[in-house]
């Protein structure tokens, strides 16, 4: 009998598949781009489809994105803006009243022009963004001051035809993304709304992704240019030494209520224009987190958007007792899940417990518990940290606790250790040359400014070149002291603010 089990067990170690795809080709460090790529293959978000630009977003994905919705839309529920559907197309006249700001984006609307073999009368346009779509409607839902405000949110997909390199999340020709769009009858109102809707994308980047971002104001070159200003988080890839913008809230004042005649009956009994606000944040956000969080293994995934947060391995090698492991290792995903935590077994039997754990890693999975024999015995599970590799051994009966206060480490040592190596790359600068310097080591510059648009398109100008030039990423909020006589890094002029500037995406 015992023989017979020998022979089964060494016929099923066979079967066990060791070759199939263990690791990465690529190193985070050495090839930036291709281990982009493919982390976000490997780690099963992404698959490539045969058009350019666009990808599949895998359920590993879809359940991220769908944490940082669930967050978003309980937040703006709870500021009374109410979800709705517009559709997909607009025709080529409706976007056309736009025309001043369009006109750049022209190249990028993609259009659909027949119907089977037939030409469309009219082309009609895939929407590249809402205004044009939504604030006709605006006008007509809009007649007095009791019809303000008006506060909607689209959660959708958009199509902007890139031509520049595309980029899994970061840069794709279609994308998901919420945009918000709402209406007052006055500025205040507007003016608090963006930076509400601004603190919630930096809780977003901050709380869920783990990513420290910068709040802070475009520049007039920089801003949405259809808009009156422009507040935005900016992020910071430091591989590249590239900053990201995370998320962009608006304030359009009352440019589009003029194209748009979006006017009400104010309660003096006048005719005014509404003031506006749109803000969207994106798909992208994905894409800044695998960048930031992700090695050599692979995905890193803060605790908070994993979901799952624990996989547990059964190791049962030599003569162990199988079905206690798996006993064991049933009850430590009830135990967890009962806890509130989302665990999950892995029990299929035709990968070794190696594999296993290349695997997960490669998905980022932020605990991995693995139960063998010794553990059964001392009544313990191991527990191995994704992020730092360390290995805990956890008596049964502290799992839960444990459990929590390790995923609240991770998310903690995640942000922390993002921010440190983006403060790294935070240059405070004085001079051109010591700007320039700055920027050929990769790294985001603080540098004061005169806050002209001609000295801002010489630096561009300035500073053009295959990498891409530099530009401003954004005037934070959180503005050091300026002293007085500073002079512009760029022009030599009276300097008025403190600015961000490198390349960017
Ligand atoms: C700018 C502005 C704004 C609502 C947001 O950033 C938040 C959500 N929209 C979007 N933008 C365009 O207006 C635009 C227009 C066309 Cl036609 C296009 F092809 C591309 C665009 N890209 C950005």
């Amino acid at each position: 009998m015992a023989t017979n089990n020998a022979k089964a067990s060494n016929a099923k170690k066979k079967e066990v598949k060791k070759e199939t795809k263990l690791g990465l080709t690529y190193k985070k460090d050495e090839n930036f781009g291709e281990w982009y790529s493919e982390v976000v293959v490997s780690s099963e978000m992404i698959e490539y489809y045969d058009i350019s630009g666009c990808y599949i977003l895998r359920p590993w994905t879809m359940a991220i994105w769908e944490t940082l919705q669930v967050f978003f839309d309980a937040q703006i529920k709870k500021m009374n803006i109410k979800n709705a559907y517009f559709p997909l197309f607009v025709t080529e006249n409706v976007l056309q009243k736009e025309k001043d700001h369009i006109e750049g984006f022209a190249p990028e609307v993609a259009w659909v022009t027949k119907s089977g073999q037939t030409d469309l009368e009219v082309p009609i346009a895939i929407r590249p963004t809402s205004e044009t779509v939504m604030y006709p409607y605006f006008s007509k839902w809009i007649r007095g001051h009791r019809d303000l405000p008006l506060k909607v949110n689209q959660w959708c997909n958009v199509v902007r035809w890139e031509f520049s390199h595309p980029t899994p999340f970061i840069r794709s020709r279609e994308f998901l993304w919420q945009e918000g769009h709402t209406a007052f009858a006055t500025k205040a109102e507007a003016d608090e709304e963006v930076l509400q809707i601004l603190e919630l994308y930096r809780r977003i980047y901050e709380e869920f992704l783990a990513i420290p971002v910068i709040k802070g104001q475009k520049s007039e070159l920089e801003k949405f240019a259809g808009g009156l200003y422009t507040t935005s988080v900016e992020a910071f890839i430091p591989n590249t030494g590239r900053g990201i913008q995370g998320a962009t809230s608006h304030c359009l004042g009352q440019n589009f209520a003029k194209m748009f005649q979006i006017n009400f009956e104010n309660d003096k009994g006048e005719k005014a224009m509404v003031w506006q606000n749109s803000w969207a944040y994106s798909t992208r956000t994905l894409g800044v987190m695998v960048m930031v969080h992700g090695d050599d293994k692979g995905l890193v995934l803060p605790p908070r958007v994993a979901s799952i947060q624990v996989i547990v391995i059964p190791v049962p090698y030599k003569d162990a007792d199988v079905t206690a492991i798996k006993a064991a290792c049933e009850t430590t995903v009830q135990t967890l899940s009962n806890a509130g935590f989302s665990a999950e077994l892995d029990t299929r039997e035709n990968y070794s417990p190696g594999w296993k754990y290349s695997h997960w890693e490669m998905k980022g999975v932020p605990l991995r518990i693995e139960i063998g024999p010794k553990d059964l015995e001392k009544n313990q599970v191991r527990v191995v940290r994704r992020d730092n590799g360390a290995k805990i051994d956890v008596p049964v009966n502290d799992l839960v606790e444990k459990v929590k206060e390790l995923l609240g480490s991770i998310q903690e040592s995640l942000f922390n250790a993002a921010k440190e190596k983006r403060d790294a790359c935070i240059k405070v600068v004085n001079t051109w040359d010591e700007f320039i310097a700055a920027l050929n080591d990769k790294n985001m510059i603080l540098a004061p400014w005169c806050d002209e648009e001609e000295v801002e398109k010489d630096v561009k100008a300035r500073t053009k070149g295959e990498l891409g030039a530099a530009k401003t990423l954004c005037t934070p909020f959180d503005q050091p002291r300026l002293a007085e006589g500073t002079l512009c890094f760029a022009s030599g002029k009276p300097a008025k603010k403190w600015t961000y500037w490198g390349r960017s995406y």
